[in-house]
């Protein structure tokens, strides 16, 4: 009976088809088995098969079906499975691999300082003040210079170049502004006034190795009974001692304030010295002024000087990182090359 015959080839060239195939199984089954698919173009024909015969006919045809269905099945799964494989394959990670490195940003060299030298203060219960309401940058003549023991004719005033936006307003050319600001807003029935204030400052000094017309600076201020040079003298070798080790050699020397009385300037030794070094092969950097502060300044500040003394100091922290780090030249800090700040990382990364 040809039908049977034509069910039996169509099983045979079935299964080759389905065997060779790679990835379209949805169309061959569509092509198979689908209403206009070739197994039910073939079961067109039952009705012209004579009644006695039907049944094994439909047998056949079922068998053929089921035959069909359950290799499509078979190989769809087998497909997926070769997929799944091939994509394992290609997304194996190995560990042993060693990693890429990401650049990581940092904190700028000069902010690291500032930072330790924050910490520092911090430990020694003292405050920061660094918000621009307590801390201006853009600062009247009269904080700046008067409170500051330097009237307006004062000679004193030469020693900072000053970038006057009107004759009363001014770019601050030193941190010791913020003095004033601190003691005015101090309740001493607190206690003592310990405060420190970090900064930018402005001065129209000609740039050079170690001077630039923009730089930092942090003051320093501990306002209380009995406060005397010894506590000055005590917390200025303490922040030396922690930036710099034993490595270089700090000298103290009397120098001039208008609003401190004695003055004393800090300078630290570019080199490391050595026992055998003399006196004069130890080159000198001057990194900070301090003194004990003038009784105008306290009485300005409404301080009765009878009752309470002061010292003040003013550190320059882009001297400090150039001495920390033996950079040569001042202006390297304000090139912006990540070249060079990316030396600098305190994290190691
Ligand atoms: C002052 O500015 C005083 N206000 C410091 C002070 C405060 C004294 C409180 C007494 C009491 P002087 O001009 O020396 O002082 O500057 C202080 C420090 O700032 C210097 O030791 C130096 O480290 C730094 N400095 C000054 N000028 C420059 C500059 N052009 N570039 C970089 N650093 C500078």
């Amino acid at each position: 009976m040809s039908l049977i015959e034509d069910l039996k080839s169509l099983k045979e060239t079935a299964v080759k088809r389905i065997n060779a195939t790679e990835a379209d199984i949805e169309a061959l089954r569509v092509g198979l088995l689908g209403k206009k698919g070739e197994l039910t173009l073939l079961l067109k024909g039952m009705k012209d098969v004579a009644p006695e015969d039907r049944k094994t006919v439909g047998e056949i045809g079922n068998d053929v079906r089921q035959k069909i269905t359950t290799l499509l099945s078979e190989k769809k799964a087998a497909i997926e499975e070769q997929r799944l494989n091939e994509q394992l394959a290609s997304e194996t990670v190995d560990v042993t691999m060693p990693g890429s490195n990401h650049h990581v940003g940092q904190p700028h060299v000069l902010q690291q300082i500032i930072d330790e030298i924050e910490q520092h203060f911090l430990g020694l219960g003292f405050e920061v003040i660094d918000d621009i309401v307590d801390s201006p940058e853009v600062e009247t003549d009269e904080y700046n210079f008067e409170r500051e023991n330097l009237p307006k004719d004062h000679p004193a005033r030469d020693m900072q170049d000053t970038f006057y936006i009107t004759p009363e307003i001014l770019l601050r050319t030193q941190t010791s502004p913020v003095q004033s600001r601190s003691l005015e807003k101090h309740d001493f029935s607190k206690g003592p006034l310990k405060m420190i204030a970090p900064g930018k400052v402005y001065r129209r000094d000609t740039d050079d190795a170690t001077h630039s017309h923009q730089f930092h600076q942090v003051e320093g201020m501990v306002v209380g009974e009995n406060i005397t040079m010894a506590d000055l003298k005590g917390t200025l070798l303490s922040i030396m001692q922690e930036l710099f080790g034993e490595k270089h050699q700090i000298r103290m020397r009397p120098s001039y304030f208008p609003f401190t009385e004695p003055s004393v300037e800090v300078d630290v030794s570019w080199n490391e010295v050595t026992p055998d070094m003399k006196p004069e092969d130890i080159q000198w950097i001057e990194v900070l002024g301090a003194g004990m502060t003038h009784p105008n300044v306290l009485r300005m500040d409404g301080i009765d000087p009878e009752k309470y003394s002061a010292f003040a100091f003013g550190l320059g922290p882009d001297r400090f990182a150039m001495l920390k780090y033996g950079v040569d030249d001042i202006r390297q800090f304000y090139l912006n090359d990540v070249r060079f700040l990316s030396q600098f990382n305190r994290k190691g990364n």
